[in-house]
């Protein structure tokens, strides 16, 4: 069985980061192995969340792995509270890559352009320290323009924008670099990538569901994770990853009970097992 480290926080509830990760990569046959950098009570979309940071044990769970030789297919890094932290994961990087597996960075850290709460104007130069040492970085807009220390285009900006960021954003250092959430003609809602080995753009979409929630990039990320962990190229793990997401956000606008706070990704984790027993 394929092993995955997984290192972000843990919000005790918000349905975001290890909490998504943990259960979506499981389920789809890999080995998950969580490095929590803090616990929070809830993600910082809410006020007053309780943090309890975890920066100086993440570095005694490294010595310990290293100690034990632990090895690992895949690195997938996602919310990251601070520069140490960045750092930190940057040893990691260095400690536990070997030539075939996958270090996977989404830069989580901001959204409509905006940053989120708590981190200050010099988080996306350390982001882009740490995607620098990516295989793939799975940037949104608004995490892509922080990125490249560019003004925020906005959520609609043209597919020639994005292809002209992609490629800056490949000078970062990562072989492939994709911006999700990228607004397609006929109401489609999808990706564009681009493989700085061959200078191939790459694309997919599924059709926009309007409703807005917080933590479908941890779920898109998640998935698209679990399946390139399972052998598929990065364009049809892109696409299994945003069409799950659709899936979930779908969900969650028709579920009556639906929280504010998340989307129902627990729903249809069986329909993602029956798609990764088809492509076996
Ligand atoms: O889903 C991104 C995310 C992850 N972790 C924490 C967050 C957020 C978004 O707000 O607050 C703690």
């Amino acid at each position: 069985m394929k092993r995955v480290m997984s290192i972000q926080d843990l919000s005790c509830l918000g349905k975001c980061s290890l909490s998504v990760a943990l259960p979506i990569i499981s389920a789809m046959g890999i080995e998950t192995s969580i490095v929590p950098t803090a616990v929070l009570s809830t993600h910082t979309q809410f006020d007053g969340f309780h943090i309890r940071d975890l920066t100086e044990d993440m570095k005694k769970v490294k010595d310990h792995w290293q100690k034990e030789d632990f090895k690992f297919d895949g690195i997938y890094t996602g919310y990251l509270a601070s520069a140490k932290q960045i750092d930190i994961v940057i040893d990691y990087i260095k400690a536990f890559s070997r030539p075939n597996n996958l270090v996977i960075v989404d830069p989580v850290m901001a959204e409509d352009g905006k940053l989120y709460t708590g981190f200050d104007s010099s988080h996306p130069s350390h982001m882009a320290r740490l995607c620098s040492k990516a295989d793939i970085i799975i940037p949104n807009i608004s995490e892509a323009s922080l990125l490249l220390d560019m003004d925020y285009p906005g959520e609609d900006c043209s597919q020639e924008k994005i292809k002209e960021m992609l490629v800056d954003l490949s000078k970062l250092g990562a072989k492939c670099s994709v911006i999700t959430g990228v607004h397609f003609d006929n109401d489609r809602l999808g990706f564009i990538g681009f493989d700085s080995n061959t200078g191939d753009f790459f694309e997919g979409s599924t059709k926009e569901v309007k409703y807005r929630s917080h933590g479908t990039g941890d779920v898109f990320a998640s998935v698209f994770t679990g399946a390139v962990l399972n052998d598929y190229s990065i364009r049809d793990a892109l696409m299994l990853a945003a069409e799950f997401t659709c899936r979930c956000i779908d969900d969650t606008a028709k579920d009556e009970d639906r929280r504010i706070y998340a989307v129902n990704f627990e729903t249809q984790i069986p329909w993602l097992c029956e798609q990764l027993k088809k492509a076996n």
